[in-house]
C-alpha cells in the first residue's frame, strides 16, 4: 500500500492527486516497460510488487539470521533522537545469498535501464531495525553521501528489497514523490547520519507529495539516488529487514578512492539464481 498527504501547493509537472502506484506482477520479465520507466522518471521511483516470491525470502531470511558474517559485521548508526538503526553492508558481490540478488538480472538489468548502460555493485547492504527500539533514518538523498565519494554524476540507483512486512509502524520507507529533479541539495550531520538540509526539505515537503510505501516481502523499491527520502523509528513489535543493492554507472567510475568501490565487471546471474542457490561446503562472505 501506497498512503500520501495532501499538500496546499501545485507543482505543474507531477499529478499529485495520483497516489496510486503501478506496479507489476511478474515473475518473469527483467525490464521495465516503457511506462514504467517513464513513471520512474517522473517520480524518482518504482514499486515492483511481488519481485521475489516468498520462497527466495524466507530463504535469505534464514541464512542472513543464521549468517556469522552478517552478525558479525552488523554496526548501528543513532538518529537525531539517539536511536540506534543497524545495517550490514558489503562493498563487493560474491557467490553468497545476498550476493544472487546484486547480481539478479530482475534488479540489475532494471538498473540498467535507469541508468542508461552497464551498472557495477556499488555496495549492498541488510537493514535492521529492531522492534520498539530501532531508529529512523533521517531525511536525505543518497547522493548527499556519494557526492564525496568521487562520483561525479548522479548516475546512481538502488533497490530496496522488503524482507520483512514494512508498515507505518515498523518504519517503512518514505519518499517525496519527484523530489530527485530538484538535484543534489545540501547536507549535513543529523546525529551520527548525513541530513538533508531542512529548509530545503521543508519546501520540497510543501510542493510535492510525501509518500509512505508500505510493502510485504517481496515487493522491490527502485529509486534514484536523488530521491529524497527517510524512514520512522520502528515503534512496533515486529522487526523490519530489508535488502538494499546500490549501483552506479560504469561510465561513472569515481574519480578517486573511498569507503565504496570503483569500477570492476558486475557477472549477472541467472533469473532463478535466489531459488537455485545451495550453501557451498566451505562458504564464504560477500566482501
Ligand atoms: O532502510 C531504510 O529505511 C532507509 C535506508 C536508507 O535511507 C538508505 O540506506 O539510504
Amino acid at each position: 500500500m501506497i498512503t500520501g498527504c495532501a499538500v496546499s501547493v501545485n507543482l505543474p509537472l507531477l499529478p499529485r492527486n495520483q497516489f496510486t502506484i503501478n506496479v507489476l506482477n511478474t515473475m518473469s520479465d527483467c525490464h521495465f516497460t516503457p511506462h514504467e520507466l517513464s513513471d520512474y522518471e517522473r517520480d524518482g521511483f518504482f514499486v515492483v510488487r511481488g519481485l521475489y516470491d516468498r520462497g527466495e525470502i524466507d530463504k535469505l531470511r534464514r541464512f542472513a539470521e543464521e549468517d556469522p558474517s552478517f552478525s558479525g559485521s552488523v554496526y548501528g548508526r543513532k538518529d537525531s533522537t539517539g536511536h540506534e538503526t543497524k545495517l550490514a553492508l558489503w562493498n563487493h558481490a560474491g557467490d553468497d545469498l545476498y550476493s544472487m540478488f546484486a547480481r539478479s538480472p530482475r534488479i540489475v538489468e532494471r538498473i540498467e535501464q535507469v541508468l542508461g548502460g552497464e551498472v557495477y555493485l556499488y555496495h549492498m547492504k541488510m537493514m535492521l531495525k529492531e522492534p520498539r527500539v530501532g531508529g529512523a533514518w533521517e531525511w536525505h538523498q543518497d547522493y548527499g553521501y556519494w557526492y564525496h565519494n568521487g562520483c561525479l554524476f548522479p548516475f546512481l540507483a538502488s533497490c530496496l528489497i522488503a524482507v520483512s512486512r514494512a508498515n507505518q509502524a515498523n518504519g517503512c520507507l518514505q519518499v517525496v514523490r519527484g523530489a530527485h529533479l530538484m538535484g543534489r541539495i545540501d547536507h549535513g550531520r543529523s546525529g551520527e547520519q548525513t541530513g538533508a538540509n531542512m529548509e530545503q526539505v521543508d519546501a520540497a515537503l510543501a510542493r510535492m507529495a510525501l509518500l509512505h510505501i508500505e510493502c510485504e516481502p517481496g515487493d522491490a523499491i527502485f529509486f534514484d539516488c536523488n530521491l529524497l527520502h527517510r524512514s520512522d523509528m520502528n515503534t512496533s513489535d515486529e522487526p523490519r529487514w530489508s535488502l538494499i543493492c546500490c549501483y552506479n554507472a560504469a561510465r561513472n567510475n569515481p574519480y578517486k578512492e573511498s569507503r565504496h568501490p570503483q569500477y570492476s565487471t558486475l557477472a549477472k546471474v541467472g533469473e532463478n539464481s535466489v531459488r537455485d542457490w545451495q550453501q557451498p561446503p566451505a562458504s564464504r562472505s560477500a566482501g
